[in-house]
């Protein structure tokens, strides 16, 4: 393995605007790219736009443009909506950057000169959405069996790459790393595909120009699947840089959704093997996201823009709501009644009102200095309220580690949640409003205050992957001075650092409530 902790999301089509399903997968691996980062590890998060193919082509006539204007115009709509939804990518890939195609050049030459591309005749069906090849007994009723649109018919002389000859190996390591295609069931489903035989794969296409020319036959252009698959090479630097592909590669994550999995997980690999480089560590699918029930799509008109919800919830919320509301690796339904019903029960009620009721305590009771915690953790003296928290405490960095490993991003907020929940317990179970009215309690005072702050600033750090600006701020109120992105877990999250006399500087609510529409 690289030493570098290296995830990617797709690269997507410039032919669409970004939407809620493509935001998706850019926020998941976001978060799990910032998770490493406060673990202290060296990170490279790839995302960006795949730019060639029929599809971009015909997008780019449509709108009567060159399909490179097009690609320019588009990308813009990438980038931006990225920055609103704060994902911290270490590079932005476009296919048509000279690199990338220097790289792909590169690559489809060595595999030329080592045999595995030969020239043949295609004879068969093609989806444009899909940029994907159909032999006739693949299609269901006539149309593609991936999308269910019309295909075309292409009957080209095109070089092939050999996919056949690879079949076993994939299957050994398949067999070798039952880790390496996630979720199980998608590791199932191309087992199963890949037994029933795998043909050669078209990689050019010759009545298309818009894309890479092949080196050996400028004729034609490479296949854009296969150009695209690159990029997780050349925007690491193989072939140009080779110290920093070094410590790169291979990926320990491509996140993607679950219809372009068997490009990652058959031809990529497959691929890679015949250019003699090591497979990415995993390959995980996740399901499909629905709005409001129904599948989002052009025709339909009902593809929501992730700035439309921006427009209602702030950025955290949005990036909290999607992370909690789905299991990464199954199909969800996007609903805004849940969105609003989590962000005013986990987020306005569970969180905010957490933070300001504890704040708003030290300010009223110790003039906004945290007080010094009589006990320390481990005593004998300790209270049973307290050590019930300090037992949550304890266990919740662990499972949200365990939880990453598995990108289960749904349940390891439920584990900071379960957090909250005990520290909102723990709040009113002391009730610092009743220690305070007897002054012979006010040790005891100190305590309970210390024990709430310091909570607090555990679930800051815990949230921070999640929910940078929230936890910027938590930081921020907490009285810290500390960078938090310097503090790193474990050790950051253990019990008992937050310094006696620091002065909490409370702030606006951190979320707001909504109004719930009838
Ligand atoms: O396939 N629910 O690009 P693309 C969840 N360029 N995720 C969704 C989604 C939905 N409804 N809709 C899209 C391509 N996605 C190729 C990829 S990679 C070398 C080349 C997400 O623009 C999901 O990650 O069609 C899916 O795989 C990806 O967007 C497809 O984006």
């Amino acid at each position: 393995m690289g030493s570098t902790f290296y995830v990617t999301t797709p690269i997507y089509y410039v032919n669409d605007e970004p939407h809620i399903g493509t935001a998706y997968t850019t926020v998941a691996a976001d978060v799990l790219a910032r998770y490493h980062r406060s673990k202290g590890e060296q990170v490279f998060f790839l995302t960006g736009t795949d730019e060639h193919g029929q599809h971009v082509a015909n997008a780019a006539e449509r709108n009567a443009v060159e399909p490179r204007e097009w690609a320019d115009r588009m990308v813009v709509k990438f980038i931006d909506v990225w920055k609103r939804l704060n994902i911290s990518n270490d590079h932005f890939i476009r296919t048509t950057s000279e690199e990338h195609g220097r790289v792909s050049q590169d690559f489809v030459q060595k595999l030329y000169e080592r045999g595995d591309i030969y020239l043949g005749m295609y004879e068969g069906w093609y989806c444009v959405p899909d940029e994907s090849f159909w032999l006739p007994s693949q299609l269901v009723d006539g149309k593609c069996p991936q999308c269910g649109r019309d295909v075309e018919l292409i009957k080209e002389e095109n070089y092939f790459f050999k996919l056949s000859k690879y079949q076993d190996r994939l299957l050994e390591h398949i067999n070798a790393h039952p880790d390496f295609i996630l979720p199980e069931i998608r590791r199932n489903e191309v087992m199963s595909f890949i037994q029933q035989g795998l043909a050669d794969q078209s990689i050019s296409r010759k009545t298309l120009t818009w894309g890479i020319p092949l080196p050996f036959d400028p004729g034609q252009v490479l296949y854009v699947w296969f150009d695209a698959l690159l990029n997780y090479i050349s925007a690491s630097g193989y072939g140009l840089q080779p110290e920093l592909f070094a410590r790169l590669w291979p990926a320990n994550w491509h996140l993607i959704g679950k219809e372009i999995l068997r490009f990652h997980a058959v031809i990529w690999p497959a691929m890679l093997m015949a250019a003699g480089l090591p497979l990415p560590e995993h390959v995980f699918a996740h399901g499909w996201l629905t709005v409001e029930g129904e599948k989002m799509s052009k025709s339909k008109g009902n593809a929501i823009s992730p700035h439309v919800l921006l427009d209602e919830v702030s950025v955290d919320a949005y990036r909290y709501y999607f992370m909690r509301e789905f299991s990464f690796g199954t199909d969800g339904n996007f609903s805004r009644a849940t969105l609003r019903s989590r962000y005013n029960s986990e987020l306005a009620n569970d969180l905010g009102n957490l933070v300001s009721r504890v704040l708003a305590m030290v300010d009223r009771y110790r003039g906004g200095l945290v007080p010094a915690a009589p006990v320390e953790p481990g005593d004998d003296a300790l209270d049973a309220l307290d050590a019930a928290l300090l037992a949550a405490a304890a266990d919740c960095p662990p499972e949200v580690d365990q939880r990453f490993a598995a990108l289960e991003f749904n349940n390891a907020l439920q584990a900071i949640w379960n957090f909250v929940g005990a520290a909102n317990r723990y709040v009113d179970q002391s009730a610092p409003w009743d220690l305070n009215k007897d002054p012979a309690l006010a040790s005891r005072l100190d305590a309970v205050l210390y024990n709430q702050v310091e909570a607090l600033r555990i679930i800051g750090l815990l949230i921070l992957p999640f929910m940078p600006e929230t936890a910027e701020k938590m930081w921020d109120q907490l009285g810290q001075d500390s960078d938090i992105y310097q503090q790193h877990l474990p050790a950051a999250a253990a019990w008992g650092q937050m310094p006696a006399g620091t002065k909490v500087r409370r702030g606006a609510g951190l979320f707001p409530r909504l109004e719930l529409e009838e």
